[in-house]
């Protein structure tokens, strides 16, 4: 698949602002800024930004506990983020939701979410009213290798399957659900799970961004064309624990050292746009200097940004129709 110039930097600048708001997210809650559970994205780039890059605003995405990332790369406002993960007032949700509840459904992201294996049934009723009010749109799941093995997750697979809806499964295989390995926990094979559910399913390296786009290529358009649910297997790995504080007894240093230096997403599109001589190098470094920018004003407008107040606490409760 041949890319523009322009859609590759843009995926480029997708990428490192993950990253860099990753690894910024992770520094302000060493301080103690950040209130509440958060879990890092940083490391698996590539799959979000590699199925987010070709859906719109009438497609939507449901993400998990880790979410940052999906939000990012489905075009979330990055400082209404930052915002809300330190639970301020002007904050994406009100500073309500917090790292683990954020949504925007204008942008098409219906959240990520608490409670593990919860996208998959969410996606299924919203690619139900894109297929009933015929909007063309796609509706993806992202779930963890933990996500993977919970009944709803499966459910999911079925009712997508049995109501031929436009959806795409992808399942980011970090190798691990909090301390346990996916090689250990995970029965059968991904493929194997799509397979029994007649559905096409796709093995992708996670930290191949054009890998990725292009299964998820694939996947995408079999949906928005009447051909019903996929599934993508993106492997990858989570650069930080399972969740900030998380001591790491079950993996050693040298396995994510080894990782970040062999495997890393962005290095990899780094090397493989400069040596087909589609991008320079300086226009990666402008990228990366301009995020740089952004995620220094995003967290320090958050640290300035105003608290709650106590009669917020009644607004938001019920919703209306
Ligand atoms: C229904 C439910 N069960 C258990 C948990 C506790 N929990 C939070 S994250 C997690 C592991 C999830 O692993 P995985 O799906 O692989 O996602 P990852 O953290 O690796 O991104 C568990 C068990 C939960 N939040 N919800
Ligand atoms: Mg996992």
């Amino acid at each position: 698949m041949q890319h523009s110039r322009q859609f590759l930097l843009q995926c480029y600048r997708d990428m490192a602002t993950i990253r860099r708001f990753e690894d910024r997210v992770h520094d302000e809650f060493s301080a103690g800024k950040i209130p509440g559970f958060v879990h890092l994205y940083a490391g698996e780039e590539a799959s979000a930004v590699g199925v987010c890059s070709q859906l719109s605003d009438r497609d939507v995405i449901a993400s998990t506990h880790r979410g940052h990332g999906h939000c990012i790369a489905k075009g979330c406002d990055v400082t209404a983020m930052m915002k809300e993960i330190f639970g301020r007032r002007d904050g994406l949700c009100g500073g309500k939701g917090g790292s683990m509840h954020i949504a925007d459904l204008s942008k098409g992201m219906m959240g990520a979410n608490g409670i593990v294996g919860g996208g998959p049934p969410l996606i299924c009723g919203a690619a139900l009213t894109a297929k009933t009010l015929k909007t063309g749109g796609v509706a993806v799941a992202f779930v963890g290798d933990g996500g993977s093995n919970q009944g709803t997750t499966l459910e999911s697979y079925n009712l997508a399957k049995v109501w031929q809806l436009p959806v795409v499964f992808v399942v980011e295989d970090n190798g691990y659900a909090e301390a346990t390995a996916s090689s250990w926990s995970v029965g059968g094979s991904q493929l194997g799970r799509a397979a029994g559910f007649g559905m096409p399913g796709h093995e992708v390296d996670g930290f191949d961004f054009f890998a990725v786009y292009d299964v998820a290529r694939e996947a995408i358009e079999r949906a928005r064309e009447g051909g019903g649910p996929s599934l993508i297997h993106a492997k990858l790995y989570r650069y930080y624990g399972h969740f900030e504080g998380d001591a790491m007894t079950y993996r050693l240093p040298e396995e994510t050292l080894k990782v970040r230096e062999e495997k890393d997403s962005l290095k990899s599109f780094r090397k493989r746009v400069i040596s087909a001589g589609l991008l320079e190098g300086e226009d990666l470094d402008a990228i990366d200097t301009d995020v740089a920018r952004l995620i220094d004003e995003a967290a320090a407008a958050a640290e300035a940004a105003p608290s709650p107040k106590e009669a917020d606490l009644v607004t938001d409760v019920y919703v209306n129709y």
